[in-house]
């Protein structure tokens, strides 16, 4: 059996639009009720996957979320033709498509049963993402069904707010090899909410039958929540040996860092200073939430948002970087505007899950040929632009619907997911 890391990308969904519903991510709120463009988005990150697949990398996908949810709005005693707004914009939210918050994956190499174990998130502290759980739930249940290699986990019970694998990194020498465990919760924010709770880390790392040697709960700096780093993924990020964070990303760095070297000696720690990148450029341009991935070559790749290219600061310090010789070696930029424009980067439209490809529901795996049919169905059926007062046309909802029904036909998934 081969271990490799899998990234899972959340296809875009047709509902895709921009509703201002989540406080402390700051670029979701400066866009709120701006005009967003569904069929642009999703063939955005339909190419985002190509350059992972051109360097020789597995690639998975999942898929947008039944939207408007008419179950859980029934759950509230209403449909969405009577809803206010408000609801109707919560139900209708596209921000499944986050995979970053789909679930807390550990690798088998760190489980007690050496099986890979994936839970569920509850998503509990935003409304729009509350009741995302349940139809994600049932994609890891098809996806990850070999019960050999998985056991996937329902979600920890509210109020211990869960935001999957976005506040959540593992250190390891090689996929496949035993690796460290890191938890970040947040405590306060400033005027923002912490979205993950200490508790729900600690529940979930004990499901997982993790050594508790080996697994760490950090602090997310309060600085960072405040400046609009809503999940430890817009400070920090982990791949392998190497980690990649900003100088004011935890509360404690230094017992954070000493914990880390002494428990994993080889680590390569690259922290970017305050001086070089301020937080507000580290979050506006969404440098850490890069996807930092090892291809065949060896060679660290860090995929940023072309937005990190266009910020000056950010863009000179990895161009030093890399003149440096520094542990990341190869910078590739990608196209994710339109995710951007929600807050949501490269790495938060990625689940990763270290896991044979041979173990897997091939239908949840995509090569460039999948691709191209999934990007016809989009070029098809995707509405082209979606005003936030748009959102109460019962035209536009039915386009939405068919189009998703749409992709699930082609992926032969029809009636599988929706519970
Ligand atoms: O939870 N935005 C998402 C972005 C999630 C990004 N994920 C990671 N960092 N891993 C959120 O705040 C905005 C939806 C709206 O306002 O219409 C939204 O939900």
């Amino acid at each position: 059996m081969s271990l490799v890391e899998i990234n899972f990308d959340g296809l875009i969904g047709p509902s895709h639009n921009y509703a201002g519903l989540s406080p402390g991510n700051l670029a979701a709120t400066r866009n709120a009720g701006a005009v967003s463009e569904p069929r642009a988005a999703a063939l955005q990150g339909i190419d985002k996957m190509r350059p992972n697949l051109k360097l020789g990398l597995t690639q998975g996908i999942f898929v947008p979320l039944a939207r408007p949810d008419h179950r859980w709005l029934s759950t509230l005693s209403t449909d969405y033709a009577a809803a206010p707004l408000h609801l109707k914009a919560q139900a209708l939210s596209a921000s499944g498509m986050w995979a970053a918050n789909a679930a807390t994956v550990s690798p088998a190499p760190d489980t007690d049963d050496g099986r890979c174990h994936l839970s569920v998130a509850n998503l509990v502290t935003m409304p729009h993402r509350s009741h995302e759980w349940p139809g994600t739930l049932a994609q890891l249940r098809i996806a990850f069904a070999d019960p050999a290699a998985f056991a996937v986990h329902g979600p920890i019970p509210a109020p211990f707010g869960d935001e999957g694998a976005a506040n959540h990194m593992r250190l390891c020498p090689a996929h496949d090899a035993p690796g460290v465990e890191v938890f970040v919760y947040g405590v306060s924010g400033g005027p923002f909410p912490a979205r993950q709770h200490r508790d729900a880390s600690a529940a979930i790392a004990r499901a997982h039958g993790l050594n508790p040697d080996r697994t760490l709960f950090v602090q997310q700096s309060e600085a960072a929540i405040a400046a609009g780093a809503f999940h430890n993924d817009v400070v920090a990020v982990a791949n392998e040996r190497v980690l990649f964070a900003h100088e004011h990303a935890f509360a404690d760095r230094d017992a954070f860092f000493a914990d880390l070297t002494r428990l994993m000696p080889e680590v390569e720690i690259v922290e970017v200073p305050a001086a070089r990148v301020s937080l507000s450029d580290a979050i506006a341009s969404y440098l850490f939430n890069a996807q930092l991935v090892t291809p065949p070559d060896g060679q660290p790749t860090l995929i940023v948002p072309t937005e990190a290219r266009d910020n000056a600061a950010v863009w000179g310090w990895l161009q030093d970087h890399l003149a440096g010789n520094g542990a990341i070696r190869r910078v590739e930029v990608v196209d994710v505007r339109q995710s951007m424009a929600n807050g949501g980067g490269p790495a938060c439209l990625r689940l990763r899950v270290v896991a044979d490809p041979a173990t897997i529901d091939p239908r949840f795996l995509v090569d460039t040929a999948k691709l191209n049919r999934i990007a016809a169905v989009v070029e098809a059926h995707w509405p082209e632009a979606i005003p936030h007062d748009g959102i109460a046309d019962p035209g536009l909802i039915a386009r939405i619907e068919a189009a998703r029904s749409a992709l699930l036909e082609c992926l032969d998934l029809v009636g599988l997911i929706d519970t």
